[in-house]
């Protein structure tokens, strides 16, 4: 049923790999990509991605520094594997401890991990086990265990509420908790004890494999129906007084001293407050939760250097994660393109989108000048036939940077031209007329300037998605404004989503960078910067600084990041 499993190192040493029965084609490709597009850009919140048919499922091992991938195809639904790889990383772990403890490259690569027997093991094991819980069909409420509780053990008694609440978030990080040795954990408080044991007892006939909710799946999965929150409610129990027990003078230390490993409920609070500042330097709140999650997974199970507090690993972290965000993964050097378009007697194509108002005309004017300024010929096309002035606005810059570089300075050619039809016609057709012009021309750039349009009115982002796919500009430029903050998301889904939608190739054209315009306005809420990035994964190519042709700038990821964690 599985594709393929594999285990290699953060530094890429692949210790251990096995590859399912029938199974011809690599999974080199899609390991790799989930590497590229997923571990390295910091995305690593929700632990699964989808690569063509398969789907891959993975898990950190931040301790040992490991990766453990499963991949299998998308059309099935294997319910064990969340819980497998727990298993398998486990096994391993144990099995190789002290391989693993050397750490160092060379002992990677010497050690032999043959794990094929017990991986066989654990995989027929994790088959089986699904195979015998069979579809979960409905239960009535005569066969649920609710139906079997008196009415008295579903009464709250004083102090139930806080149980609850606890319960409620520490639910999440059962597994670390309930691995601590029962001996260990400090006694539940009276009556919650009572309500556990009503409710697990009176399970009439069910054998003792049944109670035996230690054999949690793992990952916070539970199985379907009452039993689910039966294991919950008894998980919570155990977790319970875990706070307290640690309480005095050495629980203080604790909390400074490192050689521990951390686990989420560690690093909740800190992430918490994490996201809420990032959320209030102007990150989009989702993209805010998803870093934090993915720092959370980047960390648990992490040993702290001594003397490392909790909340300086995790401001590390996320300090390493959100350069690694802006840093860019795809190298866009315009100068450099317009060169080897003009050595191709093409000219470079590229095309401004985004809402109204956020500076599409005025960014594309200063970054005419920037192309003037580096010796090349500028054509402007005046695709927005929609606002009025639209076409005056982009003449009126034609002719200032004409007489900032006046043609006589440039063998008589006007470096920078307006290519313009007027209003009410059709942008496509407006923008393919030019680029025919300026190859006949042979100017070395069009800039297609289009109309605004929210990313919400669907025939205009079709006319949008239409321009893109029949002219194919070497470039899609998104102009966004830096003081947005939710709404940065919404845009660039749906922008990329009307692009792909309505795209006429297999591999549609969807925006390939970022103008981010008026960060001259926004302070050091520079969240937008993030959000935008992370939701397209490209770069932002330019940032607007304000309304002269002089204020362009490129971004300083370092830069960003410390105004981002400044308090
Ligand atoms: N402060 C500041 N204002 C800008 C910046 N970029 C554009 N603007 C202003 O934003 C307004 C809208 O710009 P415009 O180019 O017409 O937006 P469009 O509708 O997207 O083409 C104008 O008043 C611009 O001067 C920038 O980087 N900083
Ligand atoms: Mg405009």
């Amino acid at each position: 049923m599985l594709d393929f499993f594999t285990i290699f190192s953060k530094g890429g040493i692949v210790l251990w790999c096995f590859q399912g029965a029938g199974v011809t084609e690599s999974f080199t490709g899609p390991v790799n990509a989930l590497i590229r597009s997923v571990i390295l850009q910091e995305r690593s919140g929700n632990n699964s991605y989808t690569h063509d048919a398969l789907n891959l499922k993975y898990k950190l091992d931040n301790e040992f520094e490991l990766v453990f991938v499963v991949g299998f195809q998308k059309i099935l639904t294997l319910t064990y594997v969340d819980k497998f790889i727990d298993d398998v990383q486990l096994h391993f772990r144990d099995r190789y401890k002290n391989e693993l403890e050397q750490k160092g490259a060379l002992t990677l690569l010497n050690s032999n991990f043959a794990f094929e027997d017990d991986f066989n093991m654990l995989l027929r094991e994790a088959e089986e086990s699904s195979k015998a819980r069979g579809p979960n069909s409905m239960r009535s409420f005569n066969e649920s265990l609710k139906s079997q509780k008196t009415v008295k053990s579903m009464i709250e008694t004083k102090g139930g509420d806080k149980g609850k609440e606890q319960g409620g978030k520490k639910n999440k990080n059962y597994t670390q908790s309930c691995l601590l040795p029962s001996s260990k954990s400090p006694k539940p408080p009276k009556e919650k004890q009572k309500g556990k044991e009503k409710r697990v007892w009176t399970l009439g006939g069910s054998s003792t494999k049944e109670l035996d909710y230690s054999e949690s799946n793992g990952n916070g999965a539970h199985a379907a129906g009452d039993q689910g929150l039966d294991t919950q409610v008894n998980l919570v129990y155990t977790c319970y007084p875990r706070k307290g027990g640690f309480g005095g003078m050495f629980g203080m230390l604790k909390g400074l001293v490192g050689s521990k490993s951390l686990s989420q409920e560690d690093m909740e609070p800190v992430l918490d407050k994490m996201r809420d500042h990032l959320i209030a330097k102007n990150v989009a709140a989702e993209i805010a939760s998803q870093l934090c999650d993915s720092v959370a997974k980047k960390l648990e199970g992490k040993v702290m250097g001594t003397f490392t507090t909790v909340a300086s690993t995790v401001k590390g972290a996320l300090q390493d994660s959100l350069v690694q965000i802006l840093q860019p993964k795809r190298r866009v050097d315009i100068l450099r393109d317009v060169l080897e378009a003009r050595s191709q007697r093409r000219p470079f194509v590229i095309t401004f989108c985004g809402v109204n108002g956020v500076g599409k005309s005025t960014n594309l004017a200063k970054i005419s000048f920037w192309l003037i300024e580096n010796g090349f010929t500028v054509l402007i096309a005046a695709c927005d036939t929609f606002r009025a002035g639209a076409v005056e606005q982009l003449r009126t810059h034609q002719r200032r940077l004409n007489s900032l570089h006046p043609p006589q300075d440039h063998g008589g050619r006007p470096v920078v031209q307006l290519y313009e039809k007027g209003y009410g016609k059709d942008a496509a057709g407006i923008a393919m007329e030019a680029i025919a012009y300026a190859r006949n021309q042979a100017f070395d750039v069009v800039l297609v300037d289009t109309a605004g349009r929210m990313q919400d009115n669907a025939p205009l982002m079709t006319a949008l998605a239409k321009l893109i796919a029949v002219n194919m500009p070497d470039l899609v430029l998104f102009v966004g404004e830096a003081l947005v903050g939710n709404e940065a998301v919404d845009q660039l889904v749906k922008f990329n989503q009307a692009l792909a939608d309505h795209s006429m190739s297999d591999k549609p054209r969807l925006i390939d960078g970022i103008v981010l315009t008026k960060f001259d306005t926004i302070d050091d809420k520079v969240g937008a910067a993030i959000s935008m990035t992370y939701i397209t994964g490209q770069p932002i190519v330019f940032v607007g600084t304000g309304q002269t042709y002089n204020d362009l700038r490129s971004l300083n990821a370092r830069a960003v990041v410390g105004a981002l964690m400044k308090a």
